[in-house]
């Protein structure tokens, strides 16, 4: 007896110290401690009904299994016919006779993917319903569930219908073959190239069910600047049997396509898309590939950019390039997502629209399983730019909006810099290329230019750190960007709220204050970098840290700013590059007004003097350096709220982030520091009053370095 207590005492202090390590990400499932609503979600679920054979009801069944277990103690084993009242009944009409009587009717609306949840009585008794036209819809169905209860709300009345609005939700890893990750700040890649396929690290299940339930379903398992490597047969099958553990959640596998692989890996003589050697060669190597995974999601193609070849090499077009590939995939259900993202450092092109110019008149030339993959911006990821002007654009095209979940210019992972605003801020922008309401998001969902299959991209933050992300943050933006490609409806603060209850805490105390220091992280990053429209500032080699002063070979951060005595900014109206004119109007006008050009694009689209009067009343000079103040301002504060908020839970999380958000504060005023004073170099004016004066001289910020990037 005595022994028993022992053994059990120890059991439970072990349970009580184990160290969060952030491992669980949303899917930690804790205990519910309080009584009363433990107690209401048991009636609801005292018998689980469950049916299908697939891996995918498998893989819903075992995650409803383990997160009642953990949440409620409750072990419903799973029978095939209503006994009691409060039964949960799991599976498609088909499946499961007793859903079919009640014939729902919501499930006509909710497609392929999506699911319906209800409060029923079935044969007179109490039950609760998951149900779905297939399985990949009953696995979403339970993870919405297992939400409801995670995010403690009622069990009772329940009456959803959700389906995602767009087709691929795609993550792109920008993963190499030798373990290292292109702009990865969590360790290295996840897949482990050396033992696969005949070991599978438990790792690839967790990451499927993490994006299992945030309803992401494509996965591109390599970097865009791919190596033809990936698409031998050894290769194929190591990233088939990643496929095999995706599958069994809904996720299809992509891989990254190099261009000249015909002649690397086919011995052809060139990689022309024109070609009938070449295209057999892609054909045979997509019939390989299809063999070993039969429901591969197809390439994610980066050509003629940045070194990569591609069509224009043979003087053919982007279209023709896409192409080939498309046909070689077409009769397996493939797609190709082709980027937008080109550009050259010549003089005087403006990069920023080099990309409309070369893709806009490529409208309907391209195959109808291929997406455009466009960044939200025409230079790169920044903090902020002006929208994509190819939104819009190319009506006959399909377009996948691309976002960047890593944070290679939002400081990497030791900045806590929420994204969903970003991404909502995009997706939320009216193009006006069909008339007021063109936003993005319809062009995105295909609603807007008819498009029945429709994509959005994300490049993953994850890595093989423990806690996945580095940041401990960082998990939200992955979340973020699952549920925004699943609804672009909601909100920033709805995500953040469920993600913190999920992740950390349903305390109230803990919740309202850290939502709005997420809410007010992306702005605060905006501020202490590049503020009024600035862009491309950083440190040119590492993407870390200022680096407006910054010049390398074909690579000046001048030509991004444009500061001279006069003032700041770059000239894109007709006075300058007429970048404006690439937007529909009435923005065209808007933006190349400066009295009507919104703040935030200002020294996007113009070159603007210092003395220059803004709305505020403040001259252009005071507003800038004001705004450097005021996003460091919002570190502290978000430093202050997490002193006192974040001690509401584990203390190893607590301490985590606050070690970040010091150091992110010291970056945010190396940040400020910097930039105000090489840009008082040009405006030779002195800081506003009141403002503390930076800590050192210019030099001392110029000459920090990061070399570890
Ligand atoms: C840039 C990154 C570079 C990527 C490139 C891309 O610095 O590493 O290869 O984007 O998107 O921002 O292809």
């Amino acid at each position: 007896m005595r022994k028993l207590f022992t053994l059990i005492s120890l059991l439970l202090l072990a349970g009580l110290t184990r160290a969060e390590n952030g491992y669980d990400l949303w899917l930690r499932y804790p205990a519910i401690t309080d009584a009363g609503l433990s107690g209401r979600y048991k009636q609801v679920i005292k018998q689980l009904v469950i049916s299908g054979n697939s891996s995918v009801i498998k893989s819903a069944g075992s995650e409803l299994r383990y997160g009642l277990q953990k949440m409620l103690s409750v072990n419903v084993s799973a029978n095939d016919q209503v006994t009691m009242d409060g039964a949960l009944i799991v599976g498609t009409p088909k499946m499961i006779p007793a859903i079919k009587t009640l014939q729902i009717s919501e499930l006509t609306a909710v497609g392929q993917e999506g699911f319906v949840i209800e409060s029923v009585v079935s044969g007179g008794r109490k039950a609760t319903i998951i149900t779905a036209n297939t399985d990949v819809g009953i696995l979403y169905g339970v993870f919405n569930f297992l939400r409801l209860i995670q995010t403690g709300q009622s069990l009772d009345h329940l009456h959803i219908a959700d389906h995602p609005k767009v087709t691929f939700r795609v993550l792109d890893h920008w993963d190499n073959l030798d373990g290292t990750i292109e702009r990865g700040y969590a360790g290295s890649s996840l897949w482990d190239w050396q033992r696969l396929p005949g070991y599978l690290d438990p790792r690839y299940k967790d990451y499927a069910r993490a994006n299992a339930s945030i309803g992401i379903n494509g996965v591109v398992l390599n970097n865009v600047n791919a190596k033809a490597k990936s698409l031998t047969r050894p290769y194929i099958i190591k990233a088939a049997a990643l496929a095999d553990v995706f599958r069994a959640y809904g996720i299809r596998t992509y891989l990254t396509a190099r261009f000249s692989a015909p002649i690397e890996l086919g011995n052809l003589k060139t990689a022309d898309p024109l070609d009938p050697e070449v295209k057999k060669w892609w054909k045979e190597k997509v019939d390989e590939i299809y063999h070993y995974i039969p429901d591969f999601g197809g390439f994610l193609v980066k050509a003629n950019s940045e070194g990569q070849p591609g069509p224009q090499d043979y003087k053919r077009t982007h279209a023709d390039g896409a192409n080939v590939l498309a046909e070689a995939l077409e009769p397996h259900g493939g797609m190709v997502m082709w980027r937008a993202f080109v550009y050259e450092n010549k003089k005087g092109s403006d990069r920023a629209m080099q990309a409309y110019n070369e893709f806009k008149p490529l409208d309907g030339k391209f195959n109808k399983n291929v997406f455009l993959q466009v960044k939200y911006g025409p230079i790169d990821f920044q903090p902020r730019e002006a929208f994509h002007p190819l939104f819009g654009a190319m009506p006959k095209t399909p377009i996948a909006p691309e976002f960047e979940i890593t944070q290679e210019y939002l400081g990497f992972a030791s900045h806590l810099v929420y994204l969903a605003p970003l991404f909502k801020e995009y997706l939320q922008t009216d193009t006006y290329a069909q008339g007021k309401g063109s936003t993005i998001s319809k062009i995105t969902d295909g609603t807007l230019e008819g498009h029945q299959l429709s994509a959005i991209a994300g490049v993953a933050n994850i890595g093989s750190d423990i806690n996945w992300c580095g940041h401990p943050f960082g998990q939200a933006n992955w979340y973020a960007f699952g549920r925004i490609a699943w609804n672009s409806g909601l909100t920033s603060a709805q995500i953040a709220e469920e993600w913190l209850k999920m992740t950390f805490t349903n305390d109230p105390a803990f919740l309202g204050p850290v939502e709005q220091m997420m809410l007010q992280s992306r702005e605060a990053a905006v501020n202490y970098m590049m503020p009024l429209g600035l862009n491309h500032i950083m440190n040119l080699g590492t993407h870390y840290g200022p680096g407006p002063w910054g010049r390398i070979p074909g690579w000046n951060a001048w030509d991004y700013h444009r500061s001279d005595s006069s003032g700041i900014g770059t000239d894109r109206t007709l006075s300058g590059t007429n970048a404006v004119s690439q937007y529909f109007p009435p923005l065209d006008k808007e933006f190349a007004d400066l009295k009507t050009c919104p703040q935030k694009y200002l020294l996007w689209f113009h070159h603007v003097p210092w003395s220059y009067k803004m709305a505020s009343g403040q001259t252009l000079w005071t507003e800038l350096v004001n705004h450097y103040y005021a996003g460091v301002d919002s570190v502290d504060h978000m430093i202050s709220i997490w002193n006192i908020a974040g001690k509401k839970i584990d203390p190893e999380r607590y301490q985590d982030v606050r070690q970040l958000l010091l150091q992110q504060k010291k970056e945010a005023m190396w940040w400020r520091d910097g930039c105000v004073l090489y840009f008082q170099t040009y405006s030779k004016l002195p800081l506003p009053e009141g403002l503390p004066a930076p800590a050192h001289p210019l030099t001392y910020y110029q000459h920090i370095s990061f070399p570890n990037e």
